[in-house]
């Protein structure tokens, strides 16, 4: 496979040119996992790891390298392993701000022309959830295209119910329903993909993202279900009684149809941390929701606030109380679950630093 194949044009190698020694190669990011890259360049696919040179530069995690991006390698024992010396410039990227901070990032991946927001028409589907992909993939320069699986678990009056609350929310985005298992739908993706072009599907796990690519890659499955010899085959799960997804894809991984446009298929984005626990929440408890917009202030926590809608409907016997206590303290929990990695740490500190401080006395248990 050529390169160019994998989406190389020249305003990359210009980049390469400028920025990388000419006796480096270009390759592609082709898989992310903890730990370690794929890279594919002219001679294949290898594992690769980041120079100590390239990981001492890297002013955040948004100068290393990510799913789809093109890098300047080295190879090395006998072309089985490659160092990668750098990072091309991105065209676009997908990229979730750490919450509360105004410069942090976590970067998803790179160089995509179209992400596909994918959610399913059984159990997945919420519109608030949907804007705030779209919110992002737009951000990143990306042009989207929401997907509506799984479109053989609802009935035609049940779907257009659907769409129509996406296009009320005001989103104009392209829309395709689909079901994997009945094809309707699939040939509307297939039109779309452009050999060369980048896409990547993003979406809650269980909506059936690996299943559109394993579809989109064997063109004409087998009744049975087996797959050609050579086709691409991601594994995929089936999902909960209550619709839940198993998290089955665990990397980010590039994919080369024949007919030559790549695919990204990710994990469940709560498995990447894109989406907070606080949204599961704001679902489970739609009712408190609901009667929270009604609230004067915006950012009413339901305590003592005055014009607290949500109180006055527990005063009013229209919400249980216990109910309402045990949504506050799940909330807390969902704020402390949302913040990254950094905010959480800091917070561990902040929580050792007062713990010290107070004197300890009387703390021997279980006597
Ligand atoms: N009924 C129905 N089931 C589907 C459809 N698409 C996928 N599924 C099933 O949904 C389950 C989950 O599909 P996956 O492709 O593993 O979902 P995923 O989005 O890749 O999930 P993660 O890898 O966990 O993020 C599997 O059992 C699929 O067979 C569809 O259109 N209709
Ligand atoms: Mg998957
Ligand atoms: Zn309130």
């Amino acid at each position: 496979m050529e390169l160019r194949d994998l989406g190389l044009d020249q305003w990359f190698v210009d980049r390469a040119l400028e920025q990388c020694d000419p006796d480096l190669s270009i390759a592609r990011v082709t898989a992310v996992e903890r730990g370690g890259y794929l890279v594919h360049g002219e001679q294949g696919e290898i594992p690769a790891e980041l120079t100590g040179r390239l990981q001492f530069v890297a002013g955040g995690s948004t100068d290393l390298p990510t799913v789809g991006d093109w890098v300047c390698v080295r190879e090395r024992d006998g072309g089985t392993q490659a160092n990668i010396h750098a990072v091309l410039p991105r065209r676009s990227s997908l990229r979730r701000k750490v919450p509360g901070k105004d410069i942090d990032f976590q970067l998803i991946a790179a160089n995509i022309d179209v992400a596909f927001v994918i959610q399913a028409c059984h159990f997945d589907f919420n519109v608030r959830r949907l804007e705030r992909y779209l919110v992002m993939v737009r951000e990143g320069g990306i042009e989207p295209v929401v997907l509506l699986t799984k479109t053989d678990l609802v009935s035609a009056a049940e779907l257009q119910d659907l769409v129509g609350r996406i296009r009320d929310a005001g989103i104009d985005a392209r829309i395709i329903t689909l079901s994997n298992v009945t094809g309707a739908g699939l040939d509307e993706v297939r039109e779309l993909l452009v050999p060369g072009r980048t896409y990547c599907l993003l979406g809650s796990s269980g909506v059936g993202k690996s299943t559109l690519i394993n579809r989109l890659a064997d063109g004409a499955a087998p009744a049975d279900g087996a797959a050609p010899p050579d086709a691409v085959v991601l594994p995929t799960q089936a999902v909960s009684h209550t619709g839940e997804g198993r998290h089955t894809t665990t990397r980010r991984q590039l994919i080369a149809l024949d007919g030559g446009a790549l695919l990204i298929d990710m994990p469940g984005m709560r498995e990447l941390g894109m989406i907070g626990v606080s949204e599961g929440l704001e679902d489970t408890f739609a009712d408190i929701a609901e009667l929270a917009t009604k609230c004067r202030f915006t950012d009413c926590r339901h305590a003592s606030e005055p014009g607290c809608a949500v109180r006055a409907a527990v005063e009013r016997h229209d919400l249980d109380a216990g109910r309402l206590r045990n949504y506050l303290k799940l909330s807390k929990e969902a704020a402390f679950h949302d913040l990254s990695y950094l905010e959480r740490r800091q917070k561990a500190r902040e929580f050792g630093r007062m713990a010290r401080s107070v004197p300890k006395r009387n703390t021997s248990r279980g006597r």
